[in-house]
């Protein structure tokens, strides 16, 4: 099959000509476009709006000519129909009113979560998949447990994480409850995705760095686990486990068939940790994007050189565009990656 996805093949480990290229968070506060939308609709209206969804992304990608769509849409709104009151202000972003507490009653946690309230981000897969070129992968997205309930917890954005580590430990069984809810809502979602025609999904653990190893394997690994395990033959995974380089032998127990790599690690470093069975995704920092075009490229050899001929490398930035990211850097750094790939230096 020719037009089949690069990513695909990158996913299940076989030789590439070049490695696929795409970048997290590649539509976004950055693009004139994006903005230009955001003037008119909020961001929760905008997610709701699968044609508006697919439509952003679709001319991301079309611009940056990457190989890959994630869809447009957010890891919190999954958050709604479990019964929490989920908001985004202006430049403050996502707000939960009303936050779990370690001494709420486990009644709160529904026993079953209805994919019909989140039709709406299937039809993006449906969408996406309309208007985006059928070599490129659509890609679908999750929040991993931890992180949803991190937000759950705190009642947004969080840097210390009091509140979840305490609930965790306070109330281990309303904890393990809740998480295993959250796992089973994110693993609904993805399989709808899937079913929707998302070729991939990539399961997003930002905040997972805030714990230690041994925390992890306890606390997370295993509702993590739980959502890989409902995805087995259904469609490749990713798994982005951000923040903690000490957590990526852990990472590396779990079934997800590609390791996301964020930037504080260097890549080759990731794969001999995580060794050959996984695709390795990952890893220029964000604030590369910020430089100057002769630095991107030089950085951009740098990850391509040190991965050498691995089957399984998929280009990608270790955290999202920063909004400040002028896009014509973003394209060069694609433009690039297709070059020196093609031509080694
Ligand atoms: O217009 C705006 O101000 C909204 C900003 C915005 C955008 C563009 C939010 C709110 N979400 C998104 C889109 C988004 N979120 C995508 C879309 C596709 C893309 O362009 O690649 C994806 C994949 C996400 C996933 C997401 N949302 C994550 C995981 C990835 C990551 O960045 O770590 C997280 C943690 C969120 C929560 C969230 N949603 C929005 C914001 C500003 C945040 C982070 C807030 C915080 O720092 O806690």
């Amino acid at each position: 099959m020719t037009d089949e996805p690069l990513l695909l093949r990158a996913l299940r480990l076989e030789p590439t000509q070049r490695p696929p290229i795409w970048l997290m968070r590649q539509a976004g506060r950055y693009m004139a476009e994006y903005r230009a939308v955001r003037e008119r609709v909020s961001f929760l209206e905008l997610c709701r709006t699968p044609r508006l969804c697919a439509r952003v992304m679709a001319d991301a990608v079309e611009r940056l000519d990457v190989d890959a769509a994630i869809i447009f849409s957010d890891i919190l709104p999954i958050l709604i129909p479990l019964g929490f009151d989920l908001d985004y202000l202006p430049g403050d972003g996502p707000v939960i009113r009303n936050p779990l507490r370690a001494d709420d009653d486990p009644s709160r946690v529904p026993e079953r979560f209805d994919p019909d309230r989140i039709s709406y981000i299937f039809e993006t897969v449906a969408e996406t998949r309309r208007l985006v070129p059928r070599e490129k992968a659509v890609i679908g997205f999750a929040g991993a447990p931890f992180t949803l309930a991190s937000y759950a917890v705190e009642g947004g954005g969080s840097r210390l994480f009091t509140r979840t580590k305490t609930l965790m430990r306070a109330a281990p069984e309303l904890w393990s409850l809740f998480m295993d809810r959250l796992a089973d809502a994110a693993a609904e979602s993805l399989l709808g995705q899937i079913a929707a025609g998302a070729d991939a999904v990539q399961i997003f653990d930002s905040w997972a760095g805030a714990l230690a190893p041994d925390e992890y394997r306890r606390y997370a690994a295993p509702h993590t686990e739980r959502l890989l395990a409902r995805l087995k033959g259904k469609a490749p995974t990713i798994y982005f486990c951000a923040g903690n380089p000490a957590l990526l032998p852990e990472a590396a127990r779990l079934s997800a068939d590609c390791l996301g790599i964020d930037w504080r690690v260097p890549i080759q470093e990731a794969c001999r940790v995580v060794g050959p069975k996984f695709a390795v995704q990952g890893n220029l920092d964000p604030a590369v994007l910020l430089t100057d075009k002769k630095t991107i490229r030089a950085e951009a050899a740098r990850i391509l050189d040190a991965v050498g001929r691995r089957p399984g490398f998929i280009f990608n930035l270790g955290h999202g565009v920063l909004k400040e990211t002028p896009v014509e850097y973003a394209v060069e750094l694609v433009r690039a990656v297709k070059e020196f790939a093609v031509s080694p230096s």
